[in-house]
């Protein structure tokens, strides 16, 4: 329910957006040209509405503690704030001094870094997206930064991560992006605290916007021209005012032509320029969401790599939230949480590649699939496409059912995987207000003798 509300919440503000032209031209003195741009067109931005599955990736130096310090593993509720699983929290939530933390810079050499190894896994995994977090709330930089010495350079590895998954991104024609922790910073003076801490003064998190934030997201914008960037705010107590939000929003546009924005730039208040909606962790929408959207969800509960963790997702469990979201209009974002080796733990290893063999079979009702506004039963998902001007629908089944009954018209069905024919009879239905047509098919049980989602193929009249 309470996401529901922030849902609600969010598509309200959004619709507040003219009234926030005039103070954000009153800031800037913006000219025509500018506004123009101050969303991506929707020709650029294409690519991620029809993407609907990307990889996020959480690594950084708390990769390196894997969830546990000093005989203590989060979550620890005997420390006031150890209540969480998040590893990449551990510096704060189990209290790590933050000059040790630091240190463990000059311990971080991921020898088994591999940046094309990654992209081909997220390829395989039939994912058409990146997102590496560039830097996370504990302010170290995964690039080589002239802004800042906390940064990769300044490890035994002294190798730019960030250029190399690049250039093996661009090799693979794979989309990229990085999250960038914009509010909060751990380790910078006037960067925001954790939020349980009193906030910072405004006139310090001003110096660290100008001298820190802003500098760094030119950088990677100027250095490594991303297809999108994912900012983090969450709650109303937050240094990322309106003034703030529309800035580094200007800064990213005269900068680049296509870099997506992502709406935890400001959760509260997005305000009109944002590219496309982020939901909550791990939250799944029940409805059709017509701007673009994600989800960005984890395969345990920890997004940093954390040893102990086993609370791993099912791969069927996973698609089930991918074939969700396609059929609300949105994309899935899932997250790996590499070790501090640079190599992928094998559970998650496993499961893309389960995800990335059904998709192989499935994917032409997923990727650029639109959502189809008709009722369906629970554990049942529907998006339609037009292949050579005929209109199909795709009805994904992901539990038994007999016969299923939808608002369709349609004469012909097949197992999308098989191309086993599904008989189908359609019935007219005349009402005082017109004509309505239901479809329904009768399904044989042994077609889910594997446990995995079955896809009916259906031509529409
Ligand atoms: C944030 C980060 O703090 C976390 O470490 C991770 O990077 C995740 C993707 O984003 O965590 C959040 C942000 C927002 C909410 C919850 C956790 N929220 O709005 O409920």
């Amino acid at each position: 329910m309470k996401k529901l509300i922030y849902g609600l919440i969010l598509c309200l503000s959004l619709g507040s957006a003219m009234a926030q032209k005039d103070s954000v031209m009153s800031c800037f003195h913006f000219d025509e040209k500018d506004i123009m741009h101050m969303t991506v067109p929707e020709k650029k931005a294409k690519w991620f509405r029809e993407a609907k599955f990307g990889m996020f990736l959480h690594w950084g130096l708390y990769s390196m503690l894997e969830g546990s310090y000093k005989g203590r593993t989060l979550p620890d509720t005997t420390l006031i704030h150890g209540k969480s699983w998040y590893a990449e929290w551990i510096q704060p939530r189990l209290e790590v001094p933050m000059d040790e933390y630091k240190a463990l810079a000059k311990s971080f050499n991921p020898i088994k870094y591999n940046a094309e190894a990654w992209v081909r896994e997220a390829k395989n995994a039939g994912m058409r997206y990146i997102v590496l977090t560039s830097k996370h709330h504990d302010g170290f930089a995964l690039w080589d930064s002239k802004v800042s010495d906390f940064d990769v350079m300044n490890t035994p590895y002294k190798r730019d991560v960030i250029d190399e998954l690049v250039k093996a991104c661009k090799k693979y024609g794979m989309k990229y992006g990085f999250y960038y922790s914009h509010w909060q910073d751990w380790s910078f003076e006037g960067g925001a605290r954790p939020h349980w801490e009193p906030m910072v003064d405004d006139n310090k998190f001003e110096k660290y916007w100008q001298e820190k934030s802003l500098p760094q997201v030119k950088e990677l914008i100027v250095k490594y021209d991303p297809d999108l960037l994912w900012f983090d705010t969450w709650n109303e107590k937050c240094h990322i005012t309106e003034r703030r939000r529309d800035e580094l929003i200007y800064l990213i546009r005269r900068n680049s032509q296509k870099c997506l924005i992502n709406g935890r730039i400001c959760f509260t208040n997005p305000g009109d320029y944002i590219d496309f909606l982020e939901m909550f962790d791990n939250a799944y929408p029940k409805e059709i969401i017509n701007k673009p959207w994600q989800t960005p969800a984890t395969m345990q509960h920890s997004w940093g790599y954390h040893a102990k963790d086993y609370n791993w997702k099912s791969a069927d469990e996973m698609l089930r939230y991918l074939v969700n979201n396609t059929s609300k209009g949105g994309n899935y974002l899932l997250n790996i949480g590499p070790k501090a080796d640079g190599s992928l733990p094998l559970p998650a290893v496993r499961r893309l590649r389960e995800m990335g063999a059904w998709l192989m079979a499935n994917g032409e009702a997923v990727y650029g699939a639109k959502p189809l506004n008709i009722k369906c039963p629970e554990g049942v998902y529907i998006t339609q496409k037009t292949i050579k001007g005929k209109r199909y629908a795709y009805i994904f089944l992901t539990k038994a059912i007999e016969h299923l009954s939808l608002k369709l018209n349609s004469k012909k069905a097949v197992v999308l995987d098989t191309g086993q024919p599904i008989p189908v009879e359609t019935t007219k239905l005349i009402f005082e207000r017109g004509e309505e047509y239901e479809a329904t098919f009768t399904i044989p049980a042994d077609l889910f003798r594997d446990s995995s989602i079955q896809v009916l193929k259906v031509e529409l009249q």
